[in-house]
């Protein structure tokens, strides 16, 4: 409950979370799982380096030492040196080889998917296509919460990243990693929300005068809630289109 507290206290309108938030698809929960996965090891080893820096600095000081003492010279210890030669190495191989896996299975164009939507930025905001054939318009602003992206609970969603403009990169922190959508060429993630809710993300590429105005927010509702709500888009669209024709 307190985390949930400074988390809400840190959400300011407009942006996202500087602590990392509980992930609500198997995809962030991966992202997190590697971001922790890393941490870890490296703050353990950041902790004995500096322990044994600060061992030997307060071990050996020199005014512990004879006047004039020097140290023994001494160069070239095979055995030490590849050590430390071959054990960072394995490190930052095995840091690599988990992020790739990861990056992996969050951006390949997946195929067992239950529907695509596909998201185009724009400078400012971003459009989500359905594929009922309807446009949700998620455009920039400060004033407010942007129009949400909705998507049902539990079902595997493809989002197709498309961009008309510049590159613009879509990020939600709890759901998945950014995103790019550039102009002439088609990115892939996805997401399977387990939960009814809703989350913010922001765009994640600096792409001009307005971007601090692209928030994005997704609400997952239950399958029932859904379905009324397409229902609801649809109707708006063919009302709109309606109102188009020439009488
Ligand atoms: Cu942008």
């Amino acid at each position: 409950m307190p985390a949930a507290l400074l988390l809400g206290s840190c959400e300011a309108p407009g942006g996202v979370s500087p602590i990392f938030p509980e992930p609500v698809s198997p995809n962030g929960q991966g992202i997190y799982n590697t971001y922790v996965g890393i941490s870890i090891p490296a703050i353990i080893v950041f902790l004995a380096v500096e322990l044994a820096l600060l061992w030997v600095v307060i071990k050996y000081r020199r005014s512990k030492q004879p006047a004039g003492y020097i140290p023994p010279q001494i160069h070239g210890n095979h055995t030490l040196e590849i050590a430390w030669t071959i054990a960072p190495l394995v490190v930052v191989l095995a840091i690599a080889a988990y992020s790739f896996v990861e990056l992996q299975k969050d951006f390949q164009p997946i195929t067992n998917y239950d529907f695509e939507v596909v998201v185009s930025g724009h400078q400012f905001g971003w459009n989500y296509t359905y594929p009922q054939g309807f446009t949700v318009n998620q455009e920039g602003t400060l004033a407010g919460d942007v129009t949400p992206f909705v998507v049902p609970v539990g079902k595997l969603v493809r989002l197709r990243m498309q961009g008309t403009d510049v590159i613009h990169s879509w990020w939600v922190p709890a759901i998945s990693g950014k995103t790019d959508a550039v102009p002439g060429y088609d990115n892939f993630t996805w997401l399977k929300i387990d939960t009814v809710g809703t989350w913010r993300g922001e765009c994640a590429e600096l792409c001009g005068a307005g971007h601090s105005t692209m928030q994005i927010i997704v609400q997952s509702m239950s399958q029932s809630d859904y379905d009324a709500w397409v229902q609801q888009q649809m109707a708006k669209k063919s009302t709109a289109s309606a109102s188009r024709v020439p009488s």
